[in-house]
């Protein structure tokens, strides 16, 4: 059973913690499970994840960085993404097209049609089962990374990240049944509870309950 699932979030609030976890614990069950990551997840994604990250010599344009995150995006989805799929695995995605309407689109300010017509094209239409937005004040976030080197995104003034946790709550209200929200003020135990409760229900929709 081919299944897809994204995380998405602002800074610290823990989804590469948590799809981690949740890879982990379909592991265990001895399910078909792979991990990947955006940008990047392919050899020629990650050399375009440096560029957008770590770029400080040159400016990059928000249309530049758009068609940058896509080209990474394109790649993933054929090289990974799909042929995993079809062979009825499940994938995990820490972060994907969601990140780009907000970052790009909330955050840069960028047309989120056109957003969201250039998604669609390096996705050729791929859209997750299910899409964990993981949920926290922006300066709780950022002070969870305080210690650790900070990337062109982290650097941000509080309004754009502001702007990205907005963005993605809209997105996540306009889509309920894909999105499933949950705070992560709490524990991250209670955190991965209430996604494993989500996903096991997942299963259950498909009639192939899991415990
Ligand atoms: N970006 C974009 O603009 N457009 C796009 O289309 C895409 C991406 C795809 C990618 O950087 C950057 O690109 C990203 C958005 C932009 N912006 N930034 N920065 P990345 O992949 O390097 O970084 P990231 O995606 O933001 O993720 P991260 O560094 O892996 O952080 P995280 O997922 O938010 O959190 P974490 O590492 O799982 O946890 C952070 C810390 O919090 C860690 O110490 C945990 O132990 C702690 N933590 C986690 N959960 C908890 C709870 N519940 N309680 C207490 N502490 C916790």
């Amino acid at each position: 059973m081919g299944l897809f699932i994204t995380f998405e979030g602002g800074e610290g609030s823990g989804k590469s913690f948590q799809a981690r976890k949740l890879t982990k614990r379909l592991q265990e069950l001895a399910l078909p499970v792979v991990l990947t990551y955006e940008p990047g997840g392919t050899p020629l994604g990650n050399k375009i994840r440096l560029w957008l990250k770590r770029v400080d010599k040159f400016e990059v344009s928000p249309l530049t960085e758009l068609m940058l995150f896509d080209a990474s995006r394109a790649q993933l989805v054929n090289q990974v993404i799909k042929p995993n799929l079809e062979m009825g695995k499940i994938v995990i995605c820490d972060r994907y097209t969601d990140s780009t309407l907000a970052y790009q689109g909330y955050g840069r300010g960028l047309n989120l049609e056109m957003i969201s017509t250039i998604n669609n094209a390096a996705t050729l239409g791929l859209i997750p089962d299910l899409t964990v937005l993981l949920d926290i004040a922006v300066e709780a976030g950022l002070a969870r990374k305080k210690n650790r080197k900070q990337d062109r995104f982290e650097r941000e003034a509080l309004a754009f990240h502001q702007r990205v946790r907005e963005g993605y709550l809209k997105l996540a209200a306009e889509e309920p049944q894909r999105w499933l929200v949950v705070d992560t003020s709490q524990s991250k135990e209670e955190t991965a509870g209430a996604i494993w409760h989500r996903v096991t229900q997942v299963f259950s929709q498909r009639g192939a309950p899991i415990t």
